[in-house]
């Protein structure tokens, strides 16, 4: 997880306790060629540092950013004020937190004029930001356009697989 100088894409989260699941999208977006810059940004304790990062992200080539946390979790919120670009809120479940209830509500429920497009809870929540911060790429990237075609061809091959495995008609 070495900062990756030219990074299209940013994942930040609130604190080193996130990187097990935020490990799960850096994997994804490797997996479709792109590093990721990865920083450890809190809205809370590092704020000036939080704003700082989003308020220069654009200028430093950075096109999506993700941004993960737990309990009331405004590291999303905070760095979408800051930036025009795509930012993808992933709530994360935290020690003392409620089932990640409490993040899901604090990333989701942003003011009109200022979105963050938030996923599911956790690992499912880490790995489709990584895709979704790819279909955004993919808009102006034809070649990471055919391997998110790939990627979903491959998904359904295997729930066909686990299907006729199963005895069903697939
Ligand atoms: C949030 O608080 C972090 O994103 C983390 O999910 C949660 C707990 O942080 P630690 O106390 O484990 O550093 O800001």
């Amino acid at each position: 997880m070495a900062p990756e100088k030219n990074a299209s894409v940013a994942v930040v989260m609130g604190s080193d306790s996130d990187l097990g699941v935020m490990q799960g999208c850096v994997d994804q977006l490797e997996e479709f060629g792109v590093e990721a810059t990865v920083r450890i940004l809190s809205a809370h304790r590092t704020p000036q540092a939080a704003a700082e990062f989003a308020r220069t992200a654009e200028a430093g080539g950075l096109k999506v950013i993700i941004a993960a946390a737990g309990m009331a979790a405004h590291l999303a919120g905070a760095m979408a004020a800051w930036t025009t670009l795509p930012v993808i809120g992933v709530p994360l479940t935290s020690e003392g937190g409620l089932s990640g209830l409490d993040a899901l509500l604090s990333t989701v429920q942003m003011p009109p004029g200022v979105p963050v497009a938030t996923v599911a809870i956790g690992k499912a929540g880490a790995r489709n930001a990584a895709v979704l911060a790819i279909q955004i790429l993919a808009l102006a990237d034809p070649v990471l356009r055919d391997k998110l075609l790939e990627f979903k061809q491959k998904q359904e091959q295997n729930v066909r697989a686990k299907d006729a495995a199963l005895g069903g008609a697939s």
